[in-house]
């Protein structure tokens, strides 16, 4: 294909990722007062950008439809499968490769939008003072529209919530079971169906082009290849975007640099630019699953079908180094359809484990192999250590003290760690700290040494947790981008605006 002109960009602030984290950089930007481009180098699957893709009658209908069709949009960073397949029931012991979303809204075009706080000692990393976390928690849980009242009609709900809650009435408050935090919203014209927060939420006035502030423009299929630091390495230059809808490169002049394409991408694209702090890739975690299903007695009065999903909830509390969530999710690959029982009775019993975050964990990238975008392959390196194995084995016998409370598993369907599949949550491999030595970016998100570039996502998050990351990265991206606009100054005014130069 013929080679169009080159193009010249230069705007304040250059977002890579469209995600929920480079979203919310993208409306505090804005609503700032600067110009930003964002750029994915995923295609845009829906009419309103980043918007769920379960927010159709078809997807929320038909689960097994919806099944494939996220199936579909996980993709294998690596050429082949894995090479060695676990045992059902062993603990999962290496990450062999990460599955990504190449989409503008990122997973979050088709995430279950659980998005409960960390907990504040077990969970929340102390470089952020503890008054900030609330702050950015609480203006996260806004952005995304986060609720705990999405199943509070279903009968299903209430049998769940009861059951657990006799079990569990030693638990201390705030930490009791309690309904699921979920970033969705019923339907105002039929209830029985959800609008789950995607992208596109976050980005509000963003999306429609009716921000009245700064400049906004996002471009699908643009990959940024490469970030062009400036002579002495403490500034970044420019950065090379190739346009894959016209096939031309532009290179984009920005104020700022925001690098937010998840926690496997992210390092990628900095080891492509030849940011290769020591910490690049290490300290790399991720959560193990502990996995049951159980059956709800049927009320007579409500037919199961017509019963909104119980969604509840038992947090990571001290002594319980574990997230619970019950709940009705696509099913695992080794999960027989279970002959004989209506599957809207079904429930899942989803226990998500935390692993210390440790230097040998980590993400390596291939000088020689290339990915599908001609970027550096990743490769893993990660194992349990004995404490990592018997935090879980504790989290294994909780998970089957749950299941007897709920009346017992299904047969095809026992307490087990679920093999090989994470649930996505790698954190660690851009992590935020105090020490140069031992983190990729200080505590206001900017790579150590480089004054405009900043980071955000999940691989910030330094410390081991086990509760859902995307509300801590939220929060992360919004305490970030304040500091962003107080560190610029910039206003509509005196900013640059979206402009061709090329
Ligand atoms: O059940 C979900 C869960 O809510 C989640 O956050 C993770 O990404 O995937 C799980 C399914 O494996």
């Amino acid at each position: 294909m013929a080679q169009q002109r080159d193009d010249r960009l230069r705007v304040d602030a250059l977002i890579v990722g469209s995600g929920p984290v480079g979203c919310t950089f993208a409306r505090i930007l804005v609503e700032g007062g600067q110009s930003v481009l964002m750029v994915d180098a995923g295609p845009q699957l829906s009419g309103r950008p980043g918007e769920h893709l379960r927010n159709t009658f078809l997807y929320q209908r038909d689960v097994e439809r919806y099944g494939n069709l996220v199936s579909g949009h996980l993709q294998r960073l690596s050429p082949s499968p894995p090479d060695r397949i676990d045992q059902p029931g062993d603990l999962p012991a290496r990450i062999d490769s990460a599955l990504v979303t190449y989409a503008v809204g990122g997973m979050a075009t088709h995430w279950t939008g659980v998005t409960p706080r960390h907990h504040p000692t077990v969970e929340r990393a102390g470089c952020i003072p503890a008054a900030d976390w609330e702050e950015f928690y609480g203006q996260a849980e806004m952005l995304l529209g986060t609720r705990t009242d999405l199943s509070a009609d279903s009968v299903g709900h209430q049998t769940v919530l009861d059951a657990l809650s006799r079990e569990y009435s030693d638990l201390p408050e705030p930490y009791g079971v309690q309904h699921l935090p979920l970033a969705a919203q019923r339907r105002t014209d039929n209830p029985r169906l959800v609008r789950w927060s995607g992208a596109d939420t976050i980005l509000g006035p963003l999306a429609d082009g009716s921000h009245e502030r700064g400049e906004f423009s996002l471009r699908e299929q643009h990959l940024c290849r490469r970030l062009q630091p400036a002579a002495g390495g403490t500034r970044i230059e420019y950065a090379e975007i190739e346009d894959h809808t016209r096939w031309r490169n532009i290179r984009v002049e920005a104020e700022t640099y925001i690098i937010a394409c998840g926690a496997v991408l992210t390092p990628q694209l900095l080891y492509a630019s030849g940011v290769r702090p020591d910490a690049l890739g290490r300290y790399l975690t991720e959560q193990p699953v502990a996995f049951a299903q159980t059956v709800l007695p049927s009320d007579p009065g409500t037919a199961p079908e017509q019963d909104p999903d119980p969604n509840v909830w038992i947090p990571v509390s001290e002594g319980r180094p574990w997230h619970c969530q019950i709940h009705r999710d696509l099913p695992y690959d080794d999960v027989e359809p279970h002959r004989g029982i209506d599957s809207s009775s079904v429930v899942d019993l989803r226990w998500f484990g935390l692993v210390d975050p440790r230097p040998e964990n980590r993400l390596l990238f291939s000088d020689t192999t290339r990915d599908i975008f001609g970027m550096p392959q990743p490769e893993f390196e990660f194992s349990l250590s004995s404490n990592d194995l018997a935090r879980q084995w504790s989290m294994m016998v909780d998970l089957r003290r749950a299941t007897r409370a709920l009346g017992g598993h299904l047969p095809a369907s026992p307490p087990r760690f679920v093999v090989p599949a994470p649930p996505l949550h790698v954190t660690g491999t851009v992590r935020m700290g105090t020490d140069a030595d031992t983190s990729v970016v200080d505590p206001d998100a900017r790579v150590w040494g480089i004054d405009n570039l900043y980071l955000g996502g999940n691989g910030l998050i330094p410390t081991g947790s086990a509760s859902n990351p995307t509300l801590t990265s939220v929060a992360m991206a919004l305490r970030a981008a304040r500091g962003i606009l107080s560190h610029t100054h910039r206003s509509i005014d005196n900013g640059h605006r979206l402009l061709s130069t090329g």
